[in-house]
């Protein structure tokens, strides 16, 4: 009888899982469940062939991150996450809406959100500055990072030890590079997840999990593709906005969609400042989005 391993799903290559065991790959393959598997996955398989192996079973995750698919349906893009770094830079300009949209996801899922300006090596913006300042009095943390001049990656390091985390964030901001200033060996970079895109970039365009020397794991993920709003109904997206929390059992109506509706506490807080105009604003846009 053949024996069953427990491994580590490192990465889904479309053609089948790649799987780790006691630091050896296997490409594993099984009838059904091979297309919902992602980086971060426990499972049960078999060695049937030379590097090659079968899927047996899928052991329960902690936490999950989806992207929107084909019709209404959503793909698994990476699985028991501890903790979620969404990278912003100045160049491509901040997208806060985007920014909002992963943290509202993290509040949901039970992950810890962690923000990261990067390219802290190029010029200050008062505008970034301002919004920061808020997402700080929320408690998110922030860290300051370049991966050019390895500003701040000692920080960064030292929060990812026994941790599976996820770099997340527009294209360009800088995730793989900074995947690459934290991973000692540099031949780590696996070509097969990046493909060269016609504008000649590396882009990155599978989830794929990296040990890390100090312990912990580090999931690579492809941009901006990485999880919508899928999965997230409109009464979590309120919730998924911190501040707003307190306030959303003061509203008069249970089903307030806190827009024009009467006796709404959340837009009375925005009314007084307790809540921002911006966030407040990125809400609607996310509800009308959904
Ligand atoms: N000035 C500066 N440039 C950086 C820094 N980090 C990354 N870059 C540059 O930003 C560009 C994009 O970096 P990537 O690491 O490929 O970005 P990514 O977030 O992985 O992009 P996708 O894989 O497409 O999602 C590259 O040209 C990097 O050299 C930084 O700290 N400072
Ligand atoms: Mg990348
Ligand atoms: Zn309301």
């Amino acid at each position: 009888m053949t024996e069953v391993l427990t491994g580590l799903v490192i990465s889904n290559v479309g053609k089948g899982a790649t799987v780790e065991f006691e630091q050896h790959i296997y490409l594993c393959q099984s009838l059904r469940k091979v297309a919902t598997l992602a980086a971060g996955d426990k499972v049960k398989f078999t060695i049937v062939a030379k590097d090659q192996g079968r899927i047996e079973e899928l052991l329960p995750r902690k936490s999950i991150l989806e992207r929107p698919s084909k019709g209404a349906k959503t793909r698994t893009v990476a699985t028991n996450i501890d903790q979620v770094f969404v990278v912003f830079a100045l160049e491509p300009f901040c997208d806060f809406l985007l920014i909002d949209q992963y943290l509202a996801i993290c509040e949901n899922r039970n992950i810890t959100p962690l923000l990261v300006y990067n390219k802290s090596d190029l010029a200050h913006s008062d505008i970034i500055e301002k919004e920061l300042l808020n997402y700080q009095s929320l408690g998110y943390p922030l860290l300051r990072v370049s991966a050019t001049n390895n500003n701040g990656i000692k920080e960064l390091r030292s929060l990812l030890v026994q941790k599976i985390s996820i770099f997340t964030g527009q294209s360009g901001v800088g995730k793989s590079s900074l995947t690459n200033a934290l991973l000692p060996d540099k031949e780590l970079k696996t070509n097969t997840v990046s493909a060269t895109t016609k504008h000649g970039r590396h882009t990155t365009t599978a989830a794929t999990l990296y040990h890390l020397p100090e312990g912990g794991d580090l999931i690579d993920s492809p941009g901006v593709a990485i999880f919508g709003l899928a999965g997230i109904s409109e009464n979590q997206l309120a919730h998924g906005f911190r501040e707003f929390q307190s306030y959303i059992d003061l509203c008069q109506f249970n089903d307030c969609k806190h827009d024009k509706d009467k006796g709404c506490a959340v837009r009375e807080a925005v009314a007084t400042g307790e809540i921002t105009t911006a966030r407040y604003q990125r809400f609607l846009k996310l509800r009308e989005k959904m």
